[in-house]
Formats: C-alpha cells, sequence, structure tokens
C-alpha cells in the first residue's frame, strides 16, 4: 500500500494546511494555477527546456533537465512566486525563526521517460547540514505544469520523516507519491525526505520549484545574479524584496555603490538601488533596543 499526502482546496484555511504541514512536512492544494497561467507558463519555459542538456550526474538525474533563473525568464513564474496564499504561508511557517523571508531557489525540472528515482534526501543539507534542526529553513513550492503521476515521476515524499533521527531509512511503503493534476501544488519543508520520482511513461514531468527561506540564509540560487539590476528594475518593489533586493536586518546584506559620488549610496539598503522607500530595517527605536532585539533567540 502507498502512503499518501493530504490534499487540500483553495478555500481552505491556512490554519488547516499549516496543520498538516506540521504533521507530514508535505502537503497538496489542488487547482491553485489558472488555465492562462498553465498556458503561458508552458510557453515561457519550452524555448529554455529546448536548449538544456540533462543532469551530469545521478543526483540531478541523466534524463532530466533544470531550468533556472526563472523569475528573469518567465513572468507566470513571478507572479506564482508572489501568490498571496503561498506567501501567507510560508510567511507564518518560517516566521518562528526569522524576521522576514526570501526567494531562495527556483528552477523547472522536467524529468524525462526512463529516469530512475533520485536518491532520498533532506533540501536543507544545502547548508551543509550545520543548521540545527530545530530551524526549519525552507518552505517550498512545486507547481505542477504536467499532471503529476507516480508512472510519470511524481516526487517522492515521506510524510513525517522531517520527525526522524537523520539516518532512518523508510521502508518502501513509508513513501508517498505527489500525485496531484497539473495546476496543483505540491508544499514541502526543508526538513522532509523526498525525491524525484521513477519516470515509466513516455512523457516528461514538469514542475516549477519554488523555495522560501529565512533572509539571514544565503540563497541556493543566486538572485542578484540570476536576476541582475538591469532586469529586477522592471519588477514590483514587493517581487525584488522577495527576491532579496532588500536588508535581511539592521545591517545583513547592504550594500555600497563603488562608483557614487553623491555620497549618499554609502552603506544603504538594496532598495536603494532602484529608489524604492526606505526599508523596514532603516530606523531603529535605540541602539540598546537593536542589541536586545538581536540577542532575542538566546546566542
Ligand atoms: O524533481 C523532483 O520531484 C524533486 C527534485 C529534488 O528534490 C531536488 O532536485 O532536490
Ligand atoms: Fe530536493
Amino acid at each position: 500500500m502507498k502512503n499518501l499526502i493530504k490534499h487540500f482546496k483553495c478555500d481552505d484555511s491556512i490554519d488547516s494546511m499549516l496543520e498538516a504541514l506540521n504533521d507530514d512536512a508535505g502537503i497538496i492544494i489542488d487547482d491553485v494555477m489558472s488555465d492562462k497561467q498553465l498556458l503561458n507558463i508552458k510557453m515561457e519555459l519550452d524555448p529554455f527546456l529546448k536548449r538544456t542538456s540533462c543532469g551530469q550526474d545521478n543526483f540531478t538525474g541523466f534524463k532530466t533537465k533544470r531550468v533556472g533563473a526563472l523569475i528573469a525568464r518567465s513572468k507566470t513564474s513571478r507572479d506564482l512566486a508572489l501568490n498571496p496564499m503561498i506567501n501567507e504561508m510560508a510567511e507564518k511557517f518560517l516566521e518562528h525563526h526569522c524576521d522576514n523571508y526570501q526567494l531562495h531557489f527556483t528552477s523547472a525540472i522536467n524529468i524525462g521517460p526512463g529516469e530512475t528515482p533520485q536518491i532520498l534526501h533532506r533540501d536543507r543539507g544545502v547548508w551543509g547540514g550545520y543548521v540545527p534542526r530545530k530551524i526549519e529553513t525552507q518552505f517550498s513550492a512545486i507547481w505542477a505544469v504536467t499532471d503529476f503521476t507516480f508512472e510519470n515521476g511524481a516526487t517522492q515524499i515521506v510524510p513525517g520523516s522531517h520527525k526522524w533521527d537523520k539516518d532512518r531509512e523508510p521502508k518502501p511503503d513509508e513513501i508517498a507519491y505527489a500525485e496531484m493534476k497539473a495546476k496543483s501544488v505540491l508544499i514541502y519543508t526543508g526538513s522532509v525526505l523526498h525525491g524525484g520520482g521513477e519516470n515509466n511513461s513516455k512523457e516528461s514531468r514538469l514542475g516549477v520549484f519554488l523555495h522560501y527561506a529565512p533572509s539571514w540564509l544565503r540563497q541556493e540560487e543566486n538572485q542578484y545574479l540570476s536576476c541582475p539590476p538591469e532586469i529586477a528594475k522592471d519588477f514590483s518593489p514587493e517581487l525584488r524584496k522577495l527576491i532579496g533586493y532588500s536588508k535581511g536586518g539592521y545591517v545583513l546584506g547592504f550594500y555600497t555603490d563603488p562608483k557614487d559620488e553623491s555620497g549618499e549610496l554609502e552603506s544603504v539598503s538594496p532598495s536603494r538601488l532602484f529608489n524604492d522607500q526606505r526599508d523596514e530595517y532603516s530606523r531603529i527605536e535605540s541602539a540598546s533596543e537593536l542589541v536586545k532585539e538581536s540577542l532575542k533567540k538566546g546566542i
């Protein structure tokens, strides 16, 4: 018997979804994307998928293609990244460990016919295992662009494995498969065991991965290079802030324009690159409040 992932509808309460996410570390919300978004995202990704080669190792998959820089390349990915329901959930999920969160990773992952199962892993491993488990590092969304089926490589997820000892391995019947219709979204966390599925069908399985993380962690996909200022200048301040053109704390992530002759772009927020309003960290109540706040989690 296969283990199952709980399904939700868009009008279910965010709290009920978060409760299930805290219990299982993986849930599916059905029918979130519009028909138009589905049509558009396929068109936007198609040229990049055509020209991209498959992975070069067992982890990325010899029959799997990955396309990044989705914020720069795909208007619909920008809209999905800003989806209000997903962002409300991301904020509530991550807020216990940070004052703010950011977009951390974008990728369109296309698992081709004949692909073997990806090794099960925890995405929090990107930081080399140094972040203590009590800190949840990622809130991740996989938007289904094709149907995800057991046969075509639906993501393997081990519900509840975020609470397991790091060395425990799942029995076959503990592995669930994120079977969902195109337009649905799988939400999972950085601590749950998961991996791409085996594709025994004749079609490809395509998902758009948009992951969020606390704004004090280094992003997996470097957004300043994948979406440089000359592209980001045309986005909304909200999207720019989400991808990291903002400070993550009073001094975290400031920059100085090396060519500035006015003296005004010394130690400022990246939001100043675009003349965006001051960000929330630009003013402090008092130095002693600032120091007290910075110690609130007991460092
Ligand atoms: O393609 C998938 O379903 C999962 C891919 C994945 O987990 C990864 O590459 O880290
Ligand atoms: Fe992964």
